[in-house]
């Protein structure tokens, strides 16, 4: 059995970010698809990892919980040689580790809130939080754009784990607000993450499952079906 078990769900945007590392890092893990619905595999994965938030890597008996410790921690004992995501020099390191951050906290978090109204009853929607949220997409897109003039990647030259975070932050997020013409740094970025074999791998394992996807009425029909232009 592998040592490495990574508890996740297909459509998660988070465990999208981890898996697209671990592609990347050519390390082999077990996956295990965790079912929310299923109050006993709810109270397993509370015993593991009390937020109760996927994904959670278990090496061994060992909970690694929370997407960026994960990828540092798989980068640092399990990579295979010459595979990084982050870069051994501090500075590059820390501009990795800053759009990392960015991208979970200015685009996954709003996105996550506009998916999660749409989860809720007609009555119970909170127009508010969501015109906040889409204000913060704006935003972040505005100012995302503008850093990724002359750049192939997010940080530095190469692939990095903030590339890791943006793909699928940017992936739901542009099915709540769509990107604009005035975003063309940023769009052609989304196609090459959208491009990248690593990315393409997980949109690929989770196609099945977009049809459940709360915001799939935003979502490309190429996403649905890879024959689609
Ligand atoms: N900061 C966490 C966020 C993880 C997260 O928000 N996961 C979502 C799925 S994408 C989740 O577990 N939602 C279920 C819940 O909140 O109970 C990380 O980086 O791993």
């Amino acid at each position: 059995m592998n040592a490495l078990t990574l508890h996740y769900h297909p459509l998660s945007s988070y465990c999208h970010k981890v898996l697209i590392a671990i592609d990347v890092l050519g390390i082999e893990v077990e996956k295990r698809l965790l079912d929310p619905g299923d109050p006993g595999e709810r109270a397993d994965h509370l015993s593991l990892w009390p937020t109760g938030k996927i994904p959670l890597l278990m090496d061994g008996l060992r909970p690694v919980p929370e997407s960026s410790i994960m990828i540092e921690y798989l980068q640092r004992r399990h990579a295979a040689p010459g595979r990084t995501l982050i870069p051994d020099e501090p500075d590059a390191a820390l501009d990795v580790r800053l759009w990392d951050r960015v991208f979970d906290l200015h685009v996954m978090t709003p996105m996550q809130a506009l998916t999660a109204d749409l989860l809720r009853p007609e009555d119970e929607r909170d127009a508010r939080s969501v015109a906040r949220a889409r204000e913060g997409l704006s935003s972040a897109y505005a100012f995302i754009d503008r850093h990724l003039e002359g750049r192939t990647w997010v940080s530095g030259g190469a692939f990095s784990m903030a590339d890791c975070a943006a793909a699928p932050a940017l992936f739901y997020a542009v099915t709540h607000v769509p990107l604009s013409p005035q975003h063309a740094h940023l769009t052609a970025y989304f196609e090459r993450l959208m491009d990248h074999p690593s990315v393409a791998l997980a949109v690929d394992q989770a196609r099945p499952y977009f049809k459940f996807y709360p915001g799939r009425a935003g979502l490309a029909r190429r996403f649905f079906d890879a024959t689609a232009v």
